[in-house]
């Protein structure tokens, strides 16, 4: 999974990427401070790999991954080649979710490009800016697709149509997702255009340390803006989140989280919050060699899951053998399972639960 940061200049989202994984990206008070877009892998936090790793004591670890691209802020006009123009947007292209970043902290400080704490005002600022770049990209679709149409090509016109949909949606002020097309449309024209405003989204409020539990007046009025979106608003203080990244003890990070009133880091809560987003889940598999966290839609057959692992290993299915977490965990070693009779074969047709311990059988 990957999810791409955006947001205005200088309302924290380098810093957020800091929080979130250990490449560290160069953050600073001053707008486009970011040029050169940052990357990094974060680990998934799953308290659940720890309980197994505990009852297994495998050679390794290795936990579900997501990766996270941070760019350059935009600014009203990025589209017109204001502040340092839209481009950097195609390297959110390929992500599956995006993570908006508003400011919603008071500070005299930390300069603000527009001259004041509105991320209503914001939010539309980014929104407009991104549904330009779609518009961008419907626009240089329609010049090949309309050529073809125009010679008769059925599938042709049947994309032109859809394509003319999202054009006047964009044109209006609507971002991808809101604008109704079939579904049919969407899975053979839509989707594969990767539109950055089609994906889902989710609001990191970036507040003070006093706000990091309750949130503030900037964080209602967000979410009653976006009420009628199908996005998570999540609140975060980003800036004292990043400096608890940087202590290196676990147990002095725990003391800091305790003082502002959190029971975890806000990245685990945006991850989880993204798993869900995503409609994602976790399955393991739990060996003496590894014991690993494996990302799946939900929903998946076992087949499916196995072939996150390997494209043969879904090919060559036979059957899965299926232990679920809690019993894992409850028994206390996949031997104990087996000889209480708890563990379950399982065949093509398995729908994968959430925390399931999976062995697959395959041949290839
Ligand atoms: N007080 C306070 N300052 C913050 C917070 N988050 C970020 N900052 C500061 O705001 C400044 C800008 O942060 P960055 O993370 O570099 O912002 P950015 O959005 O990546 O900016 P560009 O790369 O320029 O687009 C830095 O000086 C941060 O330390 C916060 O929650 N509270
Ligand atoms: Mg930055």
């Amino acid at each position: 999974m990957k999810a791409g940061i955006v947001g205005l200049p200088n309302v924290g989202k380098s810093t957020l990427f800091n929080c979130l994984s250990n490449a560290k990206a160069q953050s600073a008070n001053f707008p486009f401070c970011t040029i050169e877009p940052n990357i990094g892998v974060v680990n998934v936090p799953d308290s659940r790999l720890q309980k197994l790793e505990s009852l297994v004591n495998p050679e390794r670890v290795q936990p579900a991954t997501v990766e996270i691209v941070d760019i350059a802020g935009l600014v009203k006009g990025a589209s017109k080649g204001e502040g340092l123009g839209n481009q950097f947007l195609g390297n959110i292209r390929e992500t599956d979710a995006i993570l908006h970043v508003l400011r919603c902290f008071e500070n005299e400080n930390i300069v603000h490009v527009d001259g004041s704490i509105d991320p209503i005002r914001d939010k539309e600022t980014i929104d407009i800016e991104l549904q330009l770049k779609d518009l961008e990209t419907v626009d240089k679709k329609l010049e090949k697709v309309k050529r073809a149409a125009k010679t008769g090509n059925k599938e042709a016109q049947k994309e032109e149509a859809a394509l003319l949909k999202l054009k006047e949606g964009l044109e209006a002020g609507k971002s991808v997702r809101a604008i109704e097309v079939s579904e049919d449309e969407h899975k053979e024209f839509v989707k594969p255009l990767q539109f950055i405003t089609d994906k889902p989204v989710m609001y990191v409020c970036n507040v003070d340390e006093g706000s990091a539990v309750d949130g503030n007046k900037h964080v209602d009025r967000v979410r009653e803006a976006v009420k009628d979106e199908n996005a998570e608003v999540l609140v975060l203080a980003v800036g004292t989140e990043a400096d608890i990244t940087e202590l290196d003890d676990f147990e002095e990070r725990q003391m800091f989280l305790q003082d502002i009133g959190l029971e975890e880091p806000g990245s685990a809560k945006l991850i989880r919050g993204a798993y869900s987003l995503l409609n994602l889940q976790t399955y393991f598999t739990a060996g003496v060699k590894e014991v690993r966290a494996w990302t799946i839609p939900v929903g998946s057959t076992a087949p499916q899951a196995a072939g996150v692992i390997h494209t043969d290993f879904e090919k060559g299915f036979i059957r899965a053998e299926v232990i679920s977490y809690e019993d894992f965990v409850g028994f206390g070693s996949e031997a104990k399972v087996k000889e209480a009779g708890k563990m379950k074969v399982e065949g093509k047709e398995y729908i994968v639960k959430d925390g399931d311990v999976m062995h697959f059988r395959f041949n290839v």
